[in-house]
């Protein structure tokens, strides 16, 4: 066999490789990744005109197994390729396309096409992402109904809406019942283009793409899929992750007044100092995209893994026809794969997001550690440096959760060893933080390093369970290691035997603290194609590269994640950070936006890519605060914290090369305004817990645009700098240095209170309001009960037993609602109904704290907690006592400040040791 050395890539290539990685002064190698003229599929679908192409028509149009079924077939004769040279003249006219659609409960249609069985080689679908229990919630349809003519066939798709498969050319629609407008379709430009397998008619013929250097051997010829699809009635669409932008909606990419611009690009990569506004594909790939407008909303979702480019098409796009009123429409490309695609029909926007979660999962329930702040850097020297940071937030009474080790901790880039010499003793160093209730994260990524003396190595190549090269051999990159292999996560064997090296006999040195970090898993390639794998890379199945790539990193994150999950015996949830993702990732953990900058620009372009990510199911996610590269300024960091304190995931985290960013390296005055944000955080715990057992049970994020909870009101439509979380909290962020005021959109239909200082705001105005530098402007609804814990302790762990504060927003009629969900913060026994969630009312004077558990769930979680403080917005003055029942007890009540630090709040109606359990029913009534 021969040596590692040997198999090395040429000695220039890799000192060009590490130019490359060490050039850290000039910004995203734009030359490095194609662009949509680069790629013939793509520069292909987008110079087409509607209706130019040979259309398709659906020929024998019947129902089979409760589903229709069709064919599809040319409508004209296709034209003769005299001059050779257009391979979509070259199509065998005999080969047809079969066409499925399905109806599932709760407002989905699910459109398949692929090529018949004659076709030379099975085109791939991706398995693993549906529910495995979907099927069961397939409605059987009994009947289609077709018009006199014939030219079309109807089916009941939900309550109100039907789906209607138009004939010639084939067209699918989503109707409202009665109503002769769509509010979806696809194949209405005519814009339909799918690529058959071809066999090779001659050695002459060049199927093989080059760029860079990199030769695509595209064995199986051109084989991409491209439409359209209308989002009918919409203002805006969004989703399709991962890009950064500065937009939450998504801005028209092709049409007037667009100037020049890529589609957005859904292929996974590893990009370099990313641009903060760029429609260019980053390192997750999601292609479902939601519509919202006055009239309704509505979304639409390709589960296919290749290389996608979706075009938003703006008004007037197509000049040969009048610009549409009131619909957006788009253009999907994808390199490979079958059509495989959901429409879902709303109509409110959480309705489309229960809907695709209803076919992709929800999210999982994060342990409640992992809720809480996270401290990271490229690298943690070693076990000193550990404990010194460790020590440092103690004496600077910053409360942290998690610190995190990088590559540098292991044995030379193999991943599940430690550094003997910087890193002797993990377990005892797990140990000191795990005594303060506190935990760790390692990262293992992908890439193995080839070396016969590294067990994973050894073990995973004698075992054939590498991803293989266009010529059948052990595939070989270059990564962090160097020379490297990659397991292959598309075959489930491969998983289960990568999920056992989580075990605590397998992985030396873990601890039952310890959790993991999946980077690089696009995966990223330092001498590959565009920084990835090739395309030609063959997986388990014969599938090729191409096909999967955008999951690989979604099988990479489950198969830790069931390594987790294994190791604690299906008793501990895990924790897994990854950094690569596809739909469905929700189920196995947590991802974040990659190597951002520290600038303010991708200070503002975390909050729509967050959101983003949110409504596309992804609900526990986070960018690195302070910027990953670069030296953020005192300012910029502390106005990040601010903002990262509301991100669903807070972690902050810095290149390797950049100066040390600890809270308290900046002066007393920064440290006290860093400390000040982490307390926001770890006061709203309660909060946010209670808010991601809601996205665990529905999806609805736990971070979400404005337009989620207000739909109606116009004015939210276009916002992506403002946000909600939950259903009670509104947050602006900071973008701009030394900035002395901002204009805040309040929506409209409540009033709202400032939650520093609890001054009171009119809801459907902006108000321009002073900026300071103790916080970012932060409101509360009127009409919602928020709990807190208002005690700060070292961690999260340490706050278990700690009492509650409830802060009750009271709307016009003097009244508010809010829940409470606590478990044991760690397990699944949640499942069984070990938990309390709690709705507390407010009305006519009195507070109600309601058991909102299934009436037969069995499981009982129990805990001492009381509330301590309950503090009334919006309450006119006159309050004396409050009574509680059962007990006929009474508590005091005062006047008292809004934060427990006060400052300069105004003050509130603050009822005093109230006592009463989380667990109990009671009454609390004000007189
Ligand atoms: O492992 C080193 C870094 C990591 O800190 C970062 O968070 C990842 O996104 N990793 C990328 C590789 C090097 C990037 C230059």
């Amino acid at each position: 066999m021969p040596s590692p050395a040997d198999r090395s890539p040429p000695i220039l290539l890799r000192v060009a490789v590490l130019f490359l990685l060490l050039s850290t002064a000039s910004a995203w190698k734009k030359d490095e990744f194609r662009n949509c003229d680069q790629s013939p599929f793509c520069k292909r679908a987008r110079g087409r005109k509607p209706h130019s192409i040979p259309s398709l028509s659906a020929a024998d149009v019947s129902l089979s197994d409760g589903a229709v079924s069709a064919r599809l077939l040319p409508s004209q004769p296709l034209r003769q390729n005299t001059a050779g040279d257009d391979p979509e003249a070259d199509r065998d006219p005999s080969r047809i396309l079969l066409l499925r659609l399905s109806v599932y409960q709760g407002g989905v249609l699910r459109l398949q096409i692929d090529e018949d069985p004659s076709a030379p080689r099975r085109r791939f679908q991706v398995p693993d992402v549906l529910l495995p229990d979907l099927d069961d919630h397939r409605l059987w349809l009994p009947r289609l109904s077709s018009p006199a003519a014939g030219s079309s066939s109807s089916f009941y798709l939900a309550d109100g809406f039907e789906a209607v498969l138009i004939h010639d050319p084939f067209e699918i629609q989503v109707r409202r019942k009665g109503s002769a407008e769509p509010v979806l379709s696809l194949n209405s430009l005519g814009l339909f283009d799918f690529e058959q397998l071809m066999v090779k008619k001659n050695d002459g013929e060049d199927w093989e793409e080059r760029f860079r250097g990199h030769t695509d051997t595209r064995p199986h010829g051109p084989q991409s899929i491209s439409f359209d699809v209308s989002f009918h009635g919409a203002d805006f669409v969004y989703g399709i992750p991962e890009h950064a932008s500065s937009s939450l909606a998504l801005r028209p990419t092709s049409g007037p007044d667009v100037e020049h611009s890529e589609p957005y690009r859904l292929f996974n990569l590893d990009v370099f100092e990313y641009l903060a506004d760029s429609p260019f594909g980053l390192y997750g790939s999601i292609p479902f995209m939601l519509s919202h407008g006055a009239r309704s909303s509505s979304g639409f979702f390709w589960l296919n893994a290749a290389e996608m480019q979706i075009d938003v098409l703006a008004p007037g796009w197509d000049d040969s026809a009048s610009p549409a009123k009131g619909r957006i429409d788009t253009l999907w490309m994808s390199e490979a794969g079958v059509v495989d695609a959901f429409f879902f029909v709303g109509p409110d926007p959480k309705d489309v997001l229960r809907q695709y979660i209803g076919i992709t999962g929800t999210p999982a329930m994060p342990q409640e550690f992992a809720v809480a702040y996270h401290q990271c850097r490229w690298n943690y020297r070693d076990e000193e440096d550990v404990a010194a940071v460790d020590a440092a937030f103690d004496e600077h009474d910053i409360p942290y959760d998690v610190l995190w080790l990088d590559i540098e901790h292991t044995d030379g880039k193999r991943y599940f060893t430690w550094d003997r010499v910087l890193f002797p003793n993990p377990k005892e160093m797990q140990g000191k933080l795990a005594a303060k209730g506190r935990h760790m994260v390692t990262i293992v990524d992908p890439h193995i390093k080839r070396d016969d003396s590294f067990y994973i190595y050894k073990e995973a190549s004698e075992k054939g369970y590498y991803v293989k090269d266009a010529m059948g051999k052990d595939f070989d990159g270059w990564c962090w290691p160097g020379s490297s292999s990659y397991p292959d996560v598309l075959n489930p064997e491969i998983r289960e035997w990568w999920a056992e090296k989580f075990s605590f006999q397998s992985y030396v040195g873990s601890t039952p603290s310890l959790y993991i970090w999946n980077d690089m898993n696009e995966p990223s390639v330092f001498n590959g194609p565009e920084i990835t794998m090739p395309r030609d890379a063959i997986h388990y199945g014969d599938v090729e590269h191409r096909e999967v790539h955008n999951a690989y990193g979604y099988y990479f994150h489950m198969a830790t994640s069931n390594g987790l999950l294994k190791r604690g015996n299906g008793m501990d949830r895990p924790f897994v950070l990854s950094r690569a993702f596809f739909a469905g990732s929700q189920r196995y953990g947590t991802v974040w936006t990659g190597d951002n900058s520290a600038n303010w620009d991708q200070l503002r372009a975390s909050v729509p890519m967050i959101l983003t990510l949110g409504l596309t199911g992804l609900s526990f996610s986070g960018a690195d605060v302070g910027g990953f590269f670069g030296n953020p300024e005192p300012e910029l960091l502390v106005r990040w914290y601010q903002l990262g304190a509301y991100y669903p995931f807070f972690r902050a985290h810095a290149h390797q090369d950049t100066k040390r960013r600890e809270p308290w390296l900046f002066g007393e005055h920064n440290t006290a305004l860093i400390r000040e944000a982490v307390h926001v955080r770890y006061s709203l715990l309660p909060y946010y817990y209670t808010l991601f057992r809601e996205a665990s049970v529905s999806g609805i994020p736990v971070m979400r645009p404005l337009w989620l909870e207000f739909p109606a009101d116009k004015e939210t439509y276009n916002t992506g700098e403002a946000f909600m979380v939950g259903p009670s909290l509104l947050v602006q962020g900071i973008y701009e240095k030394r900035q002395k005021s901002v204009s805040v959109y309040l929506p409209m239909g409540q009033s709202w209170y400032n939650m520093r200082n609890g001054a009171a705001y009119t809801g459907g105005i902006s108000h321009k309001l002073e900026v300071s530098e103790d916080s970012i402007p932060s409101f509360q609804k009127a009409g919602t009960i928020v709990p807190r814990k208002d005690r700060f302790r070292r961690s999260s762990t340490q706050m278990v037993n700690d009492p509650y504060t409830l802060v009750i927003a009271l709307n016009g009629s003097l009244a508010a609602e809010g829940e409470l969900y606590v478990d044991d913060g760690k397990s699944y026994d949640f499942e069984q109904g070990a938990y309390i969630h709690r709705r507390f009312i407010f009305a006519d004077c009195k507070l109600t704290s309601i058991d909102v558990r299934p009436a037969k769930i069995g499981g009982k979680f129990s805990s001492d907690c009381v509330i301590e403080r309950i503090i009334l917005l919006g309450l006119p003055s006159g309050a004396k006592k409050a009574v509680i029942e059962p007990g006929n007890r009474e508590a005091d009540v005062e006047l008292g400040p809004l934060t427990l630090r006060g400052g300069s709040s105004l003050v509130a109606v603050t009822v005093r040791k109230p006592n009463v359990r989380i667990a109990d029913d009671w009454t609390l009534r004000i007189l």
